[in-house]
């Protein structure tokens, strides 16, 4: 294995005052800096399709010496500095507002300007830290949407937002939509192509200041479910977004500006969607926040049934709850007063009523 490369999934973790305590004593490490801490570790050692797995406890990684290692837990243990200026120590809430007449969910719901502007604050109203504004699906076998329509359908939702408790997101691969979108106040880019769709999307990025989201995908919307392949998902998910990072990084993108998403339902099968969100802690390895986004997609009905994308609100709201469980920091959900609920119940068990 000549060109072998270290992963780590942290494991064995421990919530609130017990997690406080084993770090203390030095049998756990801080998860992203905390409130989690991890025990032992999965380390994956390979390329993907061809790796070999050992368990650490988390006192043998810290011993072991070797400087790959090192680097890799420094990255997974380091606090993450706010984003978009927002605190991360609590999962963050991202409502989803999609302004288009075909989105997979709520297609044609909060398709007016105004119905939009509502059902916005409304999600703020509710907890949601960041507010989604997309105008063009990217569900599975859907068109691209020419730019005009894109910023027709946009930009005037993002203006009337002004003044609400939410930092306004961008859903969008165009950077003319981000740009008119940074001029209304939007803070984060959100793109599903991780700045590889537009070719002055990392620019554009840089210039503006925005935060920005890298999502992972396999193909275009158009044909993306139709056949996905991966020697190993994770590992190349894991791969991906961390080189595209090192591009946005490269290209002027501080790093503290850059959320990373492993883009579940973009390019994967049931299988693939299940191995992403149970090894969500190994992302932590990017040494950014991360953002899963589960909410009403159809790896839920796969796994459980829920014909319409509404009636996977209850798969939804556990599939946050297991990425939450693993420190995610941000959780892109339809139903925010409902997931709300359902982290706060989570949360007080784990972490104690009072937190
Ligand atoms: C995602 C997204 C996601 C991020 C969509 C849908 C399809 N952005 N935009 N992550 N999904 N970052 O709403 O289910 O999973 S559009």
């Amino acid at each position: 294995m000549a060109s072998a490369k270290l992963y780590l999934r942290p494991i064995g973790l421990l919530y609130g005052a017990t997690a406080a305590e084993a770090v203390a004593e030095g049998l756990a490490l801080p998860l992203a800096g905390g409130p989690i801490a991890f025990t032992a570790a999965e380390l994956i050692e390979g390329v993907p399709g061809n790796t070999r797995m050992r368990l650490f406890t988390a006192h043998a990684l810290v011993s072991s010496g070797e400087a790959d290692l090192a680097s890799l837990l420094a990255r997974i243990t380091a606090k993450r500095p706010p984003f978009a200026g927002m605190a991360l120590d609590r999962p963050v809430l991202m409502g989803i507002v999609n302004v288009t007449p075909d989105s997979f969910s709520d297609g044609g719901l909060f398709d007016t300007k105004e119905a939009a502007i509502v059902h916005a604050a409304e999600l703020a109203t509710a907890g949601a830290g960041i507010i989604d504004v997309g105008g063009e699906s990217t569900r599975p076998g859907s068109d691209a949407v020419d730019e005009t329509e894109e910023l027709d359908r946009v930009v005037p939702v993002i203006a009337g937002l002004a003044g609400l408790p939410a930092i306004i997101s961008v859903d969008t691969r165009k950077a003319s939509v981000a740009r008119a979108a940074a001029k209304k106040g939007a803070k984060i880019l959100n793109d599903v192509s991780a700045l590889t769709h537009d070719p002055h999307s990392l620019r554009e990025a840089a210039e503006t200041g925005l935060a920005v989201v890298l999502m992972h995908a396999q193909g275009e919307p158009k044909t993306m479910q139709d056949n996905p392949r991966y020697e190993d998902v994770v590992l190349e998910v894991f791969d991906y977004l961390e080189a595209r990072i090192g591009v946005g990084v490269q290209a002027g993108i501080e790093r503290s500006r850059i959320a990373a998403d492993p883009g579940l339902g973009f390019g994967k099968t049931l299988a693939h969607n299940l191995a992403l969100l149970a090894h969500t802690s190994l992302f932590h390895g990017l040494g950014v926040p991360l953002l899963i986004g589960a909410s009403r997609k159809r790896f839920i009905q796969g796994v459980s049934g829920g014909e319409g994308p509404s009636s996977r609100e209850p798969g939804s709201q556990a599939a946050a709850i297991v990425a939450a469980a693993q420190g995610a920091q941000i959780l892109r959900v339809h139903d925010v007063a409902g997931s709300r609920q359902a982290l706060a119940v989570w949360r007080a068990s784990v972490f104690g009523i009072e937190n």
